[in-house]
């Protein structure tokens, strides 16, 4: 969405527990009234009122970063914990954590701060008494540099795959079938950042059936799999529904696919979005959500690619640019730049979906 349109008359019906989310192209945080949680998306990271920042430019024109709101109807109550800030209704709990990466002599520790936001995570949750993770959000630097670790060498997002999975293990939460939602890219720098979304109810994971599920990789791509799920469902007892999509590329199977071709990558992605959409309906029961009406978040590693692939994702979900918008306006998609988790990947796409 961008700055000039107002987002939340697009999504007028919130979803589970009356949660909603919107993305801005400016900076102000409107309203404290309702608000769960702000992230600010930037190249600079100087924001003064969001929850926490990410070092990730906006590729959309005229805008200085992507701020992202969730906001629920009723009373937020916030706190701290340790490294994390958290607000919380009755149902609905967003954490936030920032961590530095502690150092052993020169080389920082991508594991350990996994390990260690994560345990902070779990005790948020434990404290205020919500048992499930919904969704997850990790952003750090350099996520695709190779370190020295115990003797081998490692990518730094299979060093935070081992530090995640260690503090799965180390709580009651399952890091495979009922794992959250989840993405992780790579930021521009500064500390590991991750954000939350707990439930007092449990949701409903989805997985994809063209894709081996994260957490069953074979080892080729990491010692420790990724903890995650392709998707989940948040239901409450009125009938409303959120669906979080996990960060999804151009995987089948579990082998990158399409290398060098970031059109061909993102159709993919959308092919693979298509299909998480389809699983949630089918666990619902029925077509509650349609991929043509999620809010979509879009990250390119290249900044180059930014405008084809917009222009692809409009072209294969037929997104309706609204009345007297140009072509670049499209109101359900921000569009940033940040490293894939894999080196061939160019195009992650995340979505999220309220009914
Ligand atoms: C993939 O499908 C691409 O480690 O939390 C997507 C979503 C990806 C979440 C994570 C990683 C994660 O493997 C990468």
């Amino acid at each position: 969405m961008n700055g000039k349109s107002a987002p939340s008359s697009r999504h007028p019906a919130a979803g589970a527990l009356s949660l909603r989310v919107s993305f801005e192209g400016m900076s102000a945080v409107k309203a404290s009234a309702g608000l769960l949680g702000a992230v600010w998306h930037a190249d600079v990271t100087d924001h003064t009122e969001a929850d926490i920042q990410v070092a990730m430019p906006s590729m959309l024109a005229d805008q200085a970063g992507v701020l992202e709101q969730w906001r629920v109807d009723g009373d937020v109550r916030e706190g701290r914990l340790g490294p994390a800030l958290f607000r919380c209704t009755d149902k609905l709990l967003f954490v936030a954590i920032s961590i530095d990466e502690p150092l052993t002599g020169q080389t920082r520790d991508i594991a350990g701060a996994a390990q260690q936001a994560y345990a902070a995570l779990f005790e948020v949750m434990a404290a205020e008494g919500f048992a499930h993770l919904v969704r997850c959000w990790n952003y750090f630097a350099d996520i695709n540099q190779e370190q020295v670790d115990q003797g081998g060498v490692l990518e730094r997002y299979r060093l935070f795959n081992i530090g995640r999975q260690a503090a799965f293990e180390a709580s009651e939460h399952s890091a495979e079938v009922g794992a959250p939602a989840a993405c992780a890219l790579g930021t521009h720098g500064g500390p590991l950042t991750i954000y939350a979304l707990a439930a007092r109810s449990e949701p409903r994971s989805v997985e994809n059936p063209r894709q081996v599920s994260a957490y069953r990789y074979p080892r080729r791509y990491g010692p420790k799999s990724p903890s995650f799920s392709r998707g989940s469902v948040l239901s409450d007892a009125a009938g409303g529904h959120v669906l979080f999509i996990s960060g999804t590329a151009s995987i089948v199977g579990h082998e990158s696919v399409h290398v060098g071709d970031v059109v061909a990558q993102t159709e993919e992605s959308l092919r693979n979005i298509v299909t998480v959409v389809a699983q949630a309906n089918l666990g619902l029961g029925s077509e509650v959500f349609s991929s043509h009406k999620l809010c979509y978040k879009v990250f390119v590693r290249n900044p180059a690619d930014a405008p084809v692939v917009a222009d692809t994702v409009r072209r294969v979900l037929g997104m309706d640019m609204g009345e007297g918008k140009e072509s670049g306006e499209a109101t359900d998609m921000v569009v940033l730049q940040a490293d894939v988790c894999r080196a061939e990947l160019l195009v992650e796409i995340e979505a999220v979906g309220f009914a």
